[in-house]
C-alpha cells in the first residue's frame, strides 16, 4: 500500500522519532542515572525497584508518531485516549518529547539533566505514578481500571463538532464488559454537530500472563464481528517497522478521507441515516523491539514483555542486555549532546495546542463556562404549610432540568439507563428527545438523531459518557436506580480519584462536578421488590475523599430543587443526590427550602416543641420517607406524650455529620452538640444503612446516645409502609424508641407500646388481606389527630 504523504525521508524520521519515545519509555522504567548512556551502563544506574508495563507502550508510540503526523498534514484537532494506560512510559515520553511536560513541569528540562528526573521519578516515591494519571498532559483516562476508554471517547466527542478523538483500546481491555458495550457508541455519534472517534485496536496478543480473545480469533470472524458492530474495520498488520510506517500512514490517510466525507455529507445534506465510522485493528508484537528473549525465553512478542521484560537486573547479564536494548534505538542519533531532542526530530511534532499532550480538549475545564441555569425558584411547589400538599420531587426537578436543556443546547446532556422517564424526568421530552442515530420506527416517542437524552441500557455507558463529556468541559446529570448505580461502584471510584489527584496540579482547571440523580429508590421499589433495594451507593461514595464526595438527601421537591442548582454550580465534586419519584408530602416552601439547604441541616422548629427549653429527644431524620416517618413518629409522640420535649432536625446534606476537620461540609464540634444536645437520646432515621451514620459521627460527644434506624436488608414486593414496618423504620418503631430511651414519658408508656404492638399486628391483617396499606397510613398528613386511631379508632375510609 502506498501512501503519497510518507516519502522514505519521511518515514526515516518518524521511525526515529518512534525510537526516540520507546528509548525514553524504556529509560523510565529502568534507569536511575545515565540516561543517554554516556557511560557504560552499570547497576548502580538502574533503579533497585522496576515497577512499570512495556509490552504495550511500543504500539502506543508507534501510533501517537502516526497520529502527530495526520494532525499535522490535515490540521487536525486529537486528543489521544489510551485504554492500556498502563502504558504511562509512552504517554509521558510524547508528551516529553513534543515540550509539554518541560512546559508543565520545568524541573523537567529539555536536556541530560532534565532526562535524569524525567527517567527518575517515573514509578518512583516522591514521583509519578506507572499510568497515564492526571499528572500525563494530554490525559483524560488513566486506564488504570480498564474498560473505559471508548465510552470517554464518545463522551468527549459528543457537542466537539471539529474534535477528533483517538482512542486505542487494548485486546485485553477489550475483553471487559463496559468496553464490548462501547462499541455501541457509533449508534448515538451524530456527524452533524458531534466530532469523530478513531477506535484503535491494539492486538497485541496478550494480557498480563494469556492470550486474548480477538487475537485468537480468525481473520474473517474478526472482521464480520466489527462490521457488525457498525464500524469499517482497517487492518495494519506487520512486525517490520518500516514496512509498517507505510501501511499505518497509508491506512490513516484512507481513515481521515473517510471520516472528512462522512461529516461533509452530514453537514452539508443534514442527517439522513447512522454512518459507517472506520475503525483501525493494529495487531503488532507485543513488547515489539525489546530482546527477542531474555534467559533463553521468548520475550518480545509473548506475553513475558508485558511488565518488565527483565525484572532481575542482578541476573548476570541483564545490564548488557538492557544496554543493548536502548543502544538499538541508537540514542545518539536523537538526542545532542545536551539531551535534546534534535531539531529536525522534533519538527515532527505538532505545534502548539495542536500538539495532543497540550490539546486544551484534554484539560476540558480550560473550556468550562457557567450554565445558564433557570432560577430554580420559579419551579417551587407551593407550600402553604408543612404537609399540606403532596408533589412527586423528581417531576418538579425534571421541570427545571427541562429548561436547563432548553437553555444550554450544546453543553448539557442528560444520561440515563433508560430511566428518564421512569425518574419522573418526562419533562424534558418536551424540549428534547432520546439520542439515536439507529433505525426510528413509527410508534417510538421522542426519539431523533439530534437528542440530548443518552439512553442506553448500560450504565457502564452512561457512566463513560458522562465521564468524557465532563473532562473535556462540559455538564450533565445521570439519572439513574438507586439500586443500580452500584454497576459503576467502580467507575465512580476511578472518577472520584482522578478529581481528587487534579485537585492538587494547578494546570488542571476545575471541571463540573458528577452529579447522580438516583431515585426509584429502596423505599419505594413497589413494582420490583428486593432486588431493587439498595441504598449502599451512598457508603461507596463516603469512602472516598472528603473534598471530592457530597451527598444529598433532600425530603422534598423544593429542597431538590434547591440542590439541584447547587450541583450543577458546582466544581470538581462528585454529587449524589437522593430522592423519591411517588407523590409525597411537602415540608417546607421555597424560602424555607433555601435557608434549609444553605444550612444543609437545622431543626424544623414548627415540627419541634422544645423551643425554650432542653429536649428530652431529638428525632433526626434524613431522606425522604425517614422525613415522613419521623414527622408521623412524632406526630403520635405529642398526642400521646404532650409534656414530652421533642426536637426535629432534619439533614439534607448527609456530609454535615461529618466533623469540620475531616470534611468541609462538616459540623464543628460545637455546633453538632448544639443541634444533638450533648446528652439526650437521638432516634435518627435514615434512608440508608444505619452504620454510615455511626461512622461519621462516632467521635460526637453524643454518639452514645445515637440510635439509628435505615436499611437493613428486609424487604420484597409489597406494601411502602410494609417496607419500612419489616426495617424497623416505621413510626410505631420510631415511637416504641422514644419510649424506650426517654424516662420522662411515665406511667402510659405501656399502654402506648402496646398500642403500637396492636397496631402493627393490624397493619399486617390488613396489607395481607387488602394488599395496600391501611387508610390512616396512606391519607396520614401532617398536623391531624392520630391518637384516637392509634387505639383503634374510627377509621379514614
Ligand atoms: C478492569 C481491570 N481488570 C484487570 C486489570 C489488571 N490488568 C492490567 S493490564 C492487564 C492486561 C491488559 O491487556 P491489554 O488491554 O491487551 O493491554 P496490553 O496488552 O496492551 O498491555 C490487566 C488484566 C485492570 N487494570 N483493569
Amino acid at each position: 500500500m502506498q501512501t503519497k504523504a510518507l516519502s522514505p525521508e519521511l518515514v526515516a524520521m518518524m521511525d526515529a522519532y518512534w525510537r526516540a519515545a520507546n528509548y525514553l519509555s524504556v529509560g523510565q522504567i529502568y534507569l536511575y542515572d545515565n540516561p543517554l548512556l554516556k557511560k557504560e551502563l552499570m547497576l548502580k544506574h538502574i533503579k533497585p525497584r522496576l515497577l512499570g508495563h512495556w509490552g504495550t507502550v511500543p504500539g502506543l508510540n508507534f501510533i501517537y508518531v502516526h497520529l502527530n503526523r495526520i494532525i499535522k498534514a490535515y490540521d487536525l484537532n486529537i486528543i489521544n485516549i489510551t485504554g492500556p494506560g498502563h502504558g504511562g512510559p509512552g504517554l509521558v515520553a510524547n508528551a516529553y518529547l513534543e515540550g509539554t511536560y518541560s512546559e508543565v513541569y520545568p524541573h523537567i528540562s529539555q536536556d541530560e539533566e532534565g532526562l535524569t528526573r524525567l527517567f527518575k521519578q517515573f514509578s518512583f516515591p516522591g514521583g509519578i505514578p506507572s499510568h497515564v494519571s492526571p499528572e500525563t498532559p494530554g490525559s483524560i483516562n488513566e486506564g488504570g481500571e480498564l474498560g473505559y476508554a471508548l465510552s470517554h471517547a464518545f463522551g468527549a466527542a459528543f457537542d466537539n463538532p471539529d474534535l477528533l478523538v483517538a482512542c486505542v483500546i487494548g485486546d485485553g481491555e477489550a475483553e471487559t464488559g463496559p468496553m464490548a458495550t462501547s462499541w455501541h457508541s457509533n449508534k448515538f455519534l451524530n456527524p452533524v454537530h458531534d466530532g469523530a472517534v478513531l477506535p484503535i485496536l491494539h492486538l497485541n496478543g496478550y494480557k498480563i500472563a494469556g492470550p486474548t480473545v480477538l487475537a485468537r480469533i480468525p481473520h474473517d470472524e474478526l472482521e464480520a464481528l466489527f462490521h457488525g458492530y457498525g464500524y469499517t474495520p482497517h487492518f495494519v498488520e506487520g512486525d517490520e517497522p518500516m514496512e509498517m510506517h507505510v501501511l499505518m500512514a497509508a491506512t490513516l490517510d484512507r481513515v481521515v478521507g473517510e471520516i472528512r466525507r462522512i461529516q461533509r455529507d452530514a453537514r452539508e445534506q443534514g442527517f439522513t441515516e447512522r454512518p459507517r465510522w472506520p475503525m483501525i485493528i493494529l495487531r503488532t508484537p507485543k513488547g515489539w523491539t525489546c530482546p527477542r528473549e531474555v534467559d533463553g525465553k521468548p520475550t518480545e512478542g509473548t506475553w513475558r514483555s508485558h511488565q518488565v521484560p527483565m525484572g532481575d537486573m542482578g541476573h548476570p547479564g541483564h545490564v548488557k542486555l538492557l544496554e543493548t536494548w536502548m543502544k538499538s534505538y541508537r540514542p545518539q542519533e536523537l538526542f545532542d549532546k545536551s539531551g535534546r531532542l534534535r531539531p529536525e526530530l522534533a519538527g515532527l511534532a505538532p505545534a502548539g495546542e495542536r500538539r495532543m499532550s497540550a490539546n486544551p480538549h484534554a484539560n476540558g475545564g480550560l473550556f468550562l463556562r457557567d450554565l445558564r441555569l433557570p432560577d430554580f425558584g420559579d419551579y417551587a411547589v407551593k407550600v402553604p404549610k408543612p404537609g399540606a400538599v403532596d408533589a412527586e420531587a423528581t417531576r418538579v426537578q425534571g421541570e427545571f432540568i427541562r429548561d436547563v436543556i432548553a437553555r444550554n443546547p450544546s453543553t448539557f446532556r442528560v444520561f440515563s439507563p433508560d430511566e428518564t422517564s421512569s425518574n419522573r424526568w418526562g419533562a424534558v421530552f418536551e424540549v428534547t428527545s432520546r439520542c439515536s442515530m439507529a433505525a426510528i420506527v413509527p410508534g417510538d416517542e421522542h426519539v431523533a438523531p439530534d437528542g440530548r437524552v443518552m439512553e442506553m441500557l448500560s450504565e457502564h455507558q452512561c457512566e463513560g459518557w458522562l465521564e468524557g463529556y465532563l473532562l473535556t468541559g462540559r455538564h450533565g446529570f445521570f439519572s439513574c436506580y438507586e439500586a443500580f448505580i452500584h454497576i459503576v461502584d467502580s467507575m465512580f471510584n476511578q472518577h472520584a480519584k482522578w478529581l481528587d489527584v487534579t485537585r492538587g496540579i494547578p494546570w488542571r482547571r476545575p471541571i463540573a462536578s458528577l452529579n447522580y440523580l438516583l431515585s426509584s429508590h429502596v423505599w419505594r421499589q413497589d413494582h420490583n421488590g428486593f432486588s431493587h433495594q439498595d441504598p449502599g451507593f451512598i457508603d461507596v461514595a463516603a469512602n472516598k475523599k472528603s473534598e471530592v464526595i457530597r451527598v444529598y438527601l433532600p425530603p422534598d421537591a423544593n429542597t431538590l430543587l434547591c440542590v439541584t442548582d447547587q450541583c450543577l454550580r458546582s466544581r470538581n465534586c462528585v454529587n449524589v443526590v437522593v430522592a423519591g419519584k411517588q407523590p409525597g408530602p411537602q415540608w417546607l416552601d421555597m424560602d424555607a427550602a433555601v435557608k434549609h439547604c444553605a444550612a444543609g441541616i437545622g431543626i424544623w422548629p414548627w415540627a419541634s416543641n422544645d423551643q425554650g427549653c432542653e429536649p428530652d429527644v431529638v428525632m433526626a431524620c434524613c431522606g425522604d420517607v425517614p422525613t415522613l416517618e419521623t414527622l408521623a413518629a412524632v406526630q403520635l409522640l405529642r398526642e400521646h406524650f404532650p409534656a414530652l420535649k421533642i426536637r426535629v432536625v432534619n439533614v439534607v446534606d448527609l456530609m454535615k455529620l461529618q466533623h469540620h476537620r475531616e470534611h468541609p461540609h462538616g459540623l464543628s464540634d460545637g455546633d453538632f452538640d448544639t443541634l444533638f444536645t450533648t446528652d439526650k437520646p437521638v432516634i435518627f432515621a435514615y434512608h440508608g444503612y444505619p452504620w454510615l451514620i455511626h461512622r461519621l459521627t462516632y467521635r460526637r460527644t453524643n454518639h452514645g446516645n445515637l440510635h439509628v434506624r435505615g436499611f437493613k436488608e428486609e424487604g420484597s414486593t409489597t406494601t411502602p409502609f410494609d417496607m419500612v414496618v419489616v426495617n424497623d423504620l416505621d413510626r410505631f418503631r420510631l415511637m416504641a424508641d422514644v419510649i424506650d430511651r426517654v424516662p420522662q414519658v411515665g406511667a402510659t408508656a405501656a399502654y402506648a407500646k402496646q398500642a403500637i404492638r396492636d397496631k402493627l399486628i393490624e397493619h399486617r391483617q390488613y396489607i395481607e388481606e387488602h394488599g395496600e396499606d391501611l387508610p390512616e397510613i396512606r391519607n396520614w398528613r401532617w398536623g391531624l389527630g392520630e391518637k384516637e386511631k392509634l387505639a383503634g379508632g374510627k377509621r379514614e375510609s
